[in-house]
């Protein structure tokens, strides 16, 4: 097991358009379980492998209290979503201590393998409906702060580079 580093915006690298998993085999399951730890650790409901500069469609969530219902996603594909949206308070491992409100639908079904490499069904509503789209998004390249207004994005990047920078000195 290995605790990865994660990568904090505005790193562009954030922004790379993650490649399908061709195979499930031992290297993808071992970044699973890397994967897992690394969430956990840092006391995330989910890490999408482009926050660990891994451009490959593969996502973990656990939005469980008692954090023991880890749900793996390789390859996921949205084919369902609700026509009711609501604004939710997001937060990310890659903007640490930024939260803000995102539009997301409130419900979403999902097709995607877990990590066995077996097909799922995964029909998601609340906070995990909210964390599979947040995590789709970054496998996508995109980050949450690139919902929120010019102004506000431009205020983050200003205080994440100079968290940056004083974490160096
Ligand atoms: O992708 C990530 O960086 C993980 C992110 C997932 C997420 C949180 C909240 C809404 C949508 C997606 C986090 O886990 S941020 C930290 C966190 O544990 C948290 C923050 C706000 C609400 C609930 C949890
Ligand atoms: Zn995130």
């Amino acid at each position: 097991m290995a605790l990865l580093p994660i990568l904090c915006y505005p790193d562009p690298k954030l922004h790379t358009v993650a490649k399908p998993v061709s195979t499930v085999d031992v290297r993808v399951q071992t970044l699973i379980v890397d994967m897992l730890e690394t969430m956990y650790e840092a006391k995330g409901i989910g890490l999408a492998a482009t926050q660990i500069n891994v451009h490959e469609r593969l996502i973990v969530v656990d939005v469980s209290e008692e954090r023991d219902a880890p749900l793996v996603l390789i390859n996921p594909q949205l084919v369902w979503s609700s026509a009711e949206t609501h604004l939710n308070e997001e937060g990310c491992l890659s903007v640490p201590g930024i939260y803000d409100g995102v539009e997301r639908f409130d419900a979403v079904t999902v097709t995607a393998l877990d990590g066995q490499g077996q097909s799922r069904l995964i029909e998601a509503e609340g906070l995990l409906a909210v964390c599979i789209q947040h995590e789709m998004d970054h496998l996508q390249g995109k980050v949450f702060v690139e919902y929120l207004s010019p102004l506000k994005r431009n205020r983050i990047k200003k205080k994440m580079l100079k968290s940056q920078r004083e974490e160096r000195e």
